[in-house]
């Protein structure tokens, strides 16, 4: 069986990873979506992924979970989803890790909400604010080494350094998050991504009755 298991893409940041990476590698695989409860409590993804959470990867075999996971699996069949340079590919590697290893404060206080009408918080921690910076910074300085030529992070293709950092884009503009020029512009550009474009689509017309109270009620 080929299918990509994920979780309510209105909400599912991990998912929205292993979705973008996926579908650049062109892989034939059928999406399935599970309502997410959020919070660990979707008993149904525990039946199907080793770690009880989307995004899951079924592909010739291949039984695929965590994101990063799945951005390598898809950067196998699809070398094009990593920089070919040895350095930009190390730089790319780092950074991809470290958004999944990190930005905890961010990732709690902005939850992803792809159906939120872009307004700013009522209040932003001082961690929250040092973790906007910190990307803020980064997406700068790739772009500034690495990027020349295009308006992705490694320049013209849209890499799994990108896609790391896609579901940071769409926060950005959910809590209409303060950027310094160059990384607004890297957030438009991710924004305006065809995939994410179809995702957001995608995203609004789930059904009314998967929304959850603890995500839409973000002040
Ligand atoms: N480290 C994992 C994190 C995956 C994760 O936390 N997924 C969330 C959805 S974004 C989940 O499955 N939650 C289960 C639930 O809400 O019940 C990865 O990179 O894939």
């Amino acid at each position: 069986m080929n299918r990509l298991v994920i979780g309510t893409r209105r909400y599912s940041s991990w998912s929205l990873r292993g979705w973008l990476a996926v579908k650049c590698a062109g892989l034939p695989v059928r999406d399935e979506v599970i309502a997410l409860r959020g919070g660990g409590q979707t008993s149904e993804i525990h039946e199907i992924s080793p770690n009880g959470l989307v995004p899951f990867l079924e592909h010739d075999g291949a039984r695929v979970w965590e994101s990063l996971a799945i951005c390598e699996y898809c950067a196998e069949l699809a070398p094009v989803l990593w920089p070919e340079a040895r350095i930009a590919r190390a730089h790319a590697r780092s950074i991809a890790g470290q958004m999944h290893a990190g930005f905890g404060a961010l990732r709690q206080a902005l939850p992803m909400n792809f159906g939120r009408v872009p307004r700013p918080l009522e209040e932003i921690t001082q961690a929250v604010s040092a973790d906007v910076a910190a990307i803020d910074r980064l997406w700068v300085d790739t772009r500034a080494t690495f990027g020349a030529g295009g308006a992705f992070l490694f320049g013209t293709d849209f890499t799994c350094a990108d896609i790391m950092f896609a579901p940071v884009a769409s926060r950005f503009t959910s809590y209409a998050i303060a950027l310094s020029a160059e990384a607004e512009a890297y957030r438009n550009a991710v924004m305006t991504h065809p995939l994410m474009l179809e995702w957001a689509n995608l995203a609004a017309g789930e059904p009314e009755s998967w929304q959850l109270e603890r995500y839409e009620a973000v002040r």
